[in-house]
């Protein structure tokens, strides 16, 4: 199968708005039987004192920030929330360490292996975000029960250098590569507010529309400005950006689970249920991201039933 040229993905991005939430409505219901919305809950299972420089994140050592450090969580801790989030009606627990990159050969490694294995011992989807990954890593945590692995594009391959420093577009791909390879399925976006353009945001989804398979999900953030990080200041994304982003999304990649992830607390319900008449199938339930805010857990359970939408049941 071939990919989309940026060209293509301009002209569906550009129809009229109406047009273009048509177009997504139509994807999704030809591929999705129900209105159901995943609710995936997230946990910071080592947070902060990262040696990387995205501009964006309130976890690199580099910028002063509110955020305080912590160990790496113990299996039994981590498994305790992630019993609460399956009770809680959570399908996907997914966990975040503010790490460069993992190697194999190290004892906080392993801890994440038992990790992994408490977690997938629920009966619940395990999901982690560990940065930078080997193949032989990748494997690793496959062997261990992990279904997917997170690790965004973030941004454009030409944007990407203005955000962060410290490693390259490039690195990012490589860990990919050792994700599928491993047979881990891929979760897999990006954040818009970093400055970019819609050229920028386009050129992301042409390169994940390269990647065989699509990704599983994709995350699309609104970015969260963090005091103390350079982009404390960026300006708010604007919503019609948002749910046009959305609904290409939708239209390029049917099967995957569009997730509304960062950011979702500044948005009302009016834009919310935009976000999901154009395509949007998942969120982050919870009222933590990894180390921001997000809505509670009563005020999505209303806006789910108000909209008619329902939580995505359990299939184990
Ligand atoms: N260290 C790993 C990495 O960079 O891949 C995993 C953790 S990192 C915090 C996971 C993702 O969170 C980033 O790729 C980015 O998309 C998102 N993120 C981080 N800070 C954010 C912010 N302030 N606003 C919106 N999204 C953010
Ligand atoms: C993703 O794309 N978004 C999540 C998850 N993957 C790891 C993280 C959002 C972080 C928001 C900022 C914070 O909590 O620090
Ligand atoms: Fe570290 Fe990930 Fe934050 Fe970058 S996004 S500073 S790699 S935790």
């Amino acid at each position: 199968m071939r990919g989309m040229t940026l060209t293509e993905l301009q002209r569906i991005y550009e129809q009229p708005l109406f047009a273009l939430l048509e177009q997504a409505r139509t994807v999704y219901r030809a591929h999705w039987a129900d209105d159901e919305i995943q609710l995936c809950t997230l946990l910071s299972i080592k947070t902060g004192n990262c040696s990387e420089d995205c501009s964006y994140c309130a976890q690199s050592a580099r910028y002063k920030t509110k955020v305080k450090p912590t160990a790496l969580m113990t299996p039994a801790e981590v498994a305790a929330v992630a019993r609460q989030a399956q009770a809680n009606g959570a399908t996907r627990f997914c966990m975040g360490a503010a790490w460069s990159g993992v190697r194999e050969d190290t004892a906080q490694f392993a801890q994440v292996l038992e990790i992994i294995r408490a977690v997938h011992d629920l009966g619940i989807e395990v999901c982690v975000t560990l940065g930078h990954l080997s193949p032989a890593a990748a494997r690793q945590l496959k062997a261990a029960g992990l279904k997917v692995y997170n690790h965004n594009l973030d941004t454009s391959p030409e944007h990407y250098p203005h955000i962060v420093t410290t490693h390259r577009f490039e690195d990012r791909l490589q860990t990919i590569r050792a994700v599928q390879e491993a047979g881990l399925a891929l979760c897999c976006g990006g954040i818009i507010g970093l400055g970019e353009s819609v050229t920028d945001r386009l050129r992301m989804l042409e390169v994940l529309a390269g990647f065989q398979p699509p990704p599983e999900s994709i995350p699309l953030n609104c970015l969260m400005p963090m005091p103390g990080t350079p982009l404390e200041n960026q300006p708010p994304v604007d919503i019609f950006d948002l749910v046009r982003l959305i609904a290409t999304t939708r239209v390029v990649f049917p099967r995957s689970k569009v997730r509304l992830s960062a950011g979702r607390a500044c948005l009302s319900r009016e834009a919310q249920a935009l976000c999901f008449f154009a395509g949007a199938n998942s969120i982050f339930f919870g009222e933590r991201l990894l180390t921001a805010g997000n809505p509670t857990e009563d005020a999505d359970r209303q806006l789910l039933e108000t909209l008619g939408l329902r939580p995505q049941r359990a299939s184990n």
